[in-house]
């Protein structure tokens, strides 16, 4: 591709497609923004704080599920690979799968691209002998690896239940990609939350702190610099419960008063109590995601759960 490459907007600061998506959704009748709006700088690190509260047991129930099984999960993925991690984030999990699998190789992409490059730097210096790479980069917008990737027995790693975070068809689609990426000798090695209790969903995205609902909040601060809308975050409350009916959590925010938003070239008003829906976090019976997997393109799949059956970790051959 020999073209030069369009002018890009400063950082921090919308493309025209962003800046559409993200008003189309402010303009819709039910309000809504995507989830990937939560990840700038201060929205990666509160996710990493929600990650270590005491209702926030998707994390530890997943790496308590890594640690425990580590064995079998390393034999069902095979020998050294390519590791590639959509949405890497802090990469504390690609440390220890790296080592496990005893990968060569590490692609991590993330949407916050200066969050991820110092992750990368932190992981080159806890595994010296792995060639790791960062691509910054929206996953839902495909994932396009740097050319120098070799493309023997790749593992594509999608831990954390990020995959609750998308509709099923836009999850089914993802997979698709991700079985792509694996070419036809690798696999996919995915962790996803499973349905439970509603008070013990509900407390694990509604925490006593309120380190969830800034989380939730600073995604208007985030379209305030991404479109130069004037969001007093302040005024939104955080709401997040179970809907049985799709079986998800849903965050939203809800107007404390009636709200006059505005941003250069329009704007809304919201009356007291009217809401923005953030966020959905779908939550699979195992038998259900494993279908996704097979409708995805994958074969052999191999699960493994905690004793209190919170939450499965997948390995899923191409
Ligand atoms: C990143 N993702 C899997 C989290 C989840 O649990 O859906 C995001 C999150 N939202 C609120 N708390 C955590």
């Amino acid at each position: 591709h020999l073209g030069l490459a369009p002018p890009q907007p400063p950082a921090g600061v919308a493309s025209a497609a962003e800046r559409g998506e993200i008003l189309a959704g402010l303009l819709q009748p039910q309000a809504a923004l995507s989830p990937k709006y939560f990840y700038d700088q201060r929205g990666s690190e509160l996710f990493e704080a929600i990650t270590r509260l005491p209702e926030y047991y998707p994390t530890r129930t997943e790496r308590a599920l890594l640690r425990r099984h580590g064995h079998a999960i390393a034999q069902a993925v095979g020998p050294a690979r390519v590791v590639i991690e959509p949405g890497a984030g802090n990469c504390d999990k690609a440390r220890e799968l790296c080592a496990l699998v005893r990968a060569t190789h590490f692609v991590g992409v993330d949407i916050s691209a200066d969050y991820l490059r110092d992750a990368i730097a932190r992981l080159r210096v806890a595994l010296p002998g792995l060639h790791a790479r960062a691509v910054g980069a929206d996953i839902t917008r495909g994932v396009h690896l740097p050319p120098d990737v070799p493309g023997a027995r790749r593992l594509v790693f999608y831990p954390g239940s990020s995959i609750g975070n998308f509709d099923p068809p836009q999850a089914l689609a993802l997979l698709r990609h991700m079985r792509e990426l694996a070419l036809d000798d690798g696999g996919l090695l995915i962790g996803f939350d499973l349905p439970k209790d509603v008070a013990v969903l509900e407390a694990a995205y509604d925490d006593a702190a309120g380190v969830t609902a800034a989380f939730n909040r600073n995604a208007l601060a985030h379209v305030n610099r991404l479109v130069g809308s004037d969001f007093v975050p302040a005024q939104w409350r955080h709401r997040a419960f179970f809907n049985p009916h799709a079986s998800r959590i849903e965050m939203h925010l809800e107007a404390a008063g009636p709200q006059r938003v505005r941003w250069p070239g329009g704007g809304r008003d919201f009356a007291a109590g009217e809401r923005i829906h953030t966020e959905n976090s779908y939550k699979y019976p195992l038998p259900d995601f494993t279908a996704l997997l097979h409708d995805a393109g994958f074969t052999r799949t191999q699960a493994w759960t905690d004793d209190r059956g919170w939450f499965a970790m997948v390995h899923a051959q191409a």
